[in-house]
């Protein structure tokens, strides 16, 4: 069976806990559900991960390149949180992998501080999907499930 990953960023263990009217109250364990029973419906199983750390984002990026080389994995879906305004290093690790990422944020970006507008990934992702909630996961996971190429 071929797998997605989910990867998550800084603070994201954070949600439902605080700044509701922002992020919501879905928790990050309800939005791993929500990927597992949306793989599910492709024929897909879930990688689910969350990390503080820029360099760990990295390794598992680097990860997934060598598990799309290998034929096992589908694509990425990737919340990197703060970092997506501010880090080369996952724009050079995500185009280095070659591998289809789509980039998600719960919040709609482009409606927030001008900080926010920018982001690092975009140019080297495969698609983008902002401002739907945890919703965007899903949509994410059925975009890379369609993908023939
Ligand atoms: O809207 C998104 O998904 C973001 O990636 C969330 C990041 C933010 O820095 C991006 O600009 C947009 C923040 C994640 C932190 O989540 C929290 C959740 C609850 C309480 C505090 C932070």
């Amino acid at each position: 069976m071929s797998t997605v990953f989910v990867l998550n960023g800084p603070n994201l263990n954070l949600l439902g806990t605080r700044e509701p009217a922002i992020y919501g109250s879905t928790t990050l364990a309800d939005i791993e559900a929500l990927c597992r029973t949306e793989a599910g419906k492709h024929g897909l199983s879930v990688d689910f991960r969350q990390s503080n750390l820029e360099g760990v984002l990295v390794d598992w990026i680097h990860e997934a390149g060598r598990a799309f080389a290998a034929g096992t994995l589908k694509g990425v879906v990737f919340n990197a949180g703060a970092y997506t305004h501010t880090s080369l290093a996952l724009a050079d690790a995500t185009k280095a992998t070659g591998i289809p990422l789509v980039e998600v944020h719960i919040s709609n970006v482009h409606a927030r501080e001008p900080v926010r507008h920018h982001s690092f990934l975009s140019p080297v992702a495969r698609g983008i999907i902002v401002g739907f909630g945890p919703l965007g996961y899903a949509l994410g996971i059925a975009a890379l499930a369609s993908l023939t190429a």
